[in-house]
């Protein structure tokens, strides 16, 4: 945790990637009701609410300390009357009556739910909801609506929503390490997403694949799927081959500066056996149904060439707050346009490269930020 001199409110920059934010921090309360409404204004479409609350919570979260008079939020950058009203019926009943009033919401909780379906966003949870669907044995009564994605999110949803603990994504790197290097020697994986960030605990399994010999990575993923099928372990997969063809069409990818990228990934349910060493897999025969003696896993997979490699750490570790807050300030501040594939200046027409995510903090002038501070 930071100490308390170590940052004055007072200058607490405005780009969440201008701070250093830990997983724990001070505010917790406040940050739990600040995000209970950006998450309920996310489901009512309202994406500028949904950033306004987001970014008041991030900025608690870098605080040296706890808020204990409304006074304190006085010149912090990004908190609006909104969030500030919040935060100070929360200092003043420990409760705050809009946030309550969310919670328990029909609407809220039926959106929590099917959202937390995988394969289920707010479009199609807002839709459900509007035909009268409310749980999820309703939409097992219609199954005709659920894609195989969405089925299969149902299917092991119990185990998707409980967290997936960090020494079982090590469990599970382990297994995916071992189909890598049997396809491709020489390959490397990497934890990131949360994990990475120090979280002890998430939602989902994320890797980023590279070799380092360019060109090599592709096509992986295909084979590594296969080998753990052969072994009983893949629940569910989709598979998306990389949509980069040269250089030129990668500049047009960066310059649109957009989230989603182009790389080769593959979207899994994996089977995560309890102690590997009693698992015997039938042949041609995997685990369809969750046991008792294991767990349904997500899991992604994500396979970057080793030259847009720092590009695609940087935005696989996340946060997502603190990947928007980036490419925000790479946009607003500097004219330049990042995202997981690189940085481009549209008025010099340039991609600047990176061999690491000092790199692209450099060239963005801004001071290097740890994965365990990027919590934002
Ligand atoms: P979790 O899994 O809920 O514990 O938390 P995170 O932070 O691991 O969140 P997750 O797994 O949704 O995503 C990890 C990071 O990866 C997130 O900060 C943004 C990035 N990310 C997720 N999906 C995409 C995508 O489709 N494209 C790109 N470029 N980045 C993505
Ligand atoms: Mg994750």
């Amino acid at each position: 945790l930071p100490t308390r001199s170590q940052v004055d409110p007072g200058s607490l920059p405005a780009y969440a990637c201008q701070r250093h934010t830990p997983l724990n921090h001070h505010n917790l309360c406040f940050t739990e009701a600040l995000e209970t409404l950006a998450e309920a204004a996310g489901f009512e479409g309202s994406q500028g609410r949904l950033i306004s609350f987001r970014r008041a919570a991030s900025v608690l979260r870098a605080l040296p300390g706890p808020i204990t008079n409304v006074s304190q939020l006085r010149g912090l950058p990004c908190f609006g009357d909104h969030s500030s009203r919040i935060v100070q019926e929360l200092l003043e009943h420990g409760i705050s009556s809009e946030v309550e009033r969310v919670k328990q919401s029909e609407r809220y909780q039926t959106m929590k739910l099917f959202t937390q379906i995988f394969g289920v966003g707010v479009k199609t949870a807002d839709k459900w909801y509007r035909e009268g669907l409310r749980t999820l044995e309703d939409l097992q009564g219609q199954t005709r609506k659920l894609n195989r994605q969405q089925e299969a999110g149902i299917r092991h949803f119990e185990d998707l929503s409980s967290s997936v603990w960090r020494h079982e994504a090590d469990a599970i790197q382990r297994v995916v390490e071992e189909a890598v290097w049997q396809v491709l020697p020489g390959a490397s994986v990497t934890l990131t997403g949360g994990f990475r960030r120090g979280k002890l605990q998430g939602h989902d399994v994320d890797f980023l694949i590279t070799h380092p010999v360019e060109g090599q990575e592709a096509g992986l993923i295909p084979k590594v799927m296969g080998l753990l099928e052969s072994q009983g372990l893949v629940l569910y997969q989709h598979t998306q081959s990389n949509h980069y063809q040269d250089f030129k069409d990668l500049e047009h990818k960066v310059s649109q500066s957009t989230a989603i990228d182009a790389y080769e990934r593959c979207f899994s349910i994996l089977w995560l056996p309890k102690s590997p060493t009693s698992f015997h897999p039938e042949a041609g025969e995997g685990p369809k149904e969750p046991s008792r003696d294991g767990k349904a896993v997500r899991v992604d997979l994500v396979v970057a060439p080793i030259s847009q490699f720092a590009f695609a750490l940087l935005g696989w570790t996340g946060s997502q707050h603190f990947e928007r807050e980036l490419r925000r300030f790479s946009r607003a501040e500097k004219q330049m346009l990042l995202n997981s594939h690189g940085l481009y200046h549209p008025e010099k027409k340039e991609s600047l490269p990176a061999a690491s995510e000092e790199d692209i903090f450099t060239h963005l002038g801004l001071e290097y930020i740890a994965p365990e501070q990027r919590n934002a």
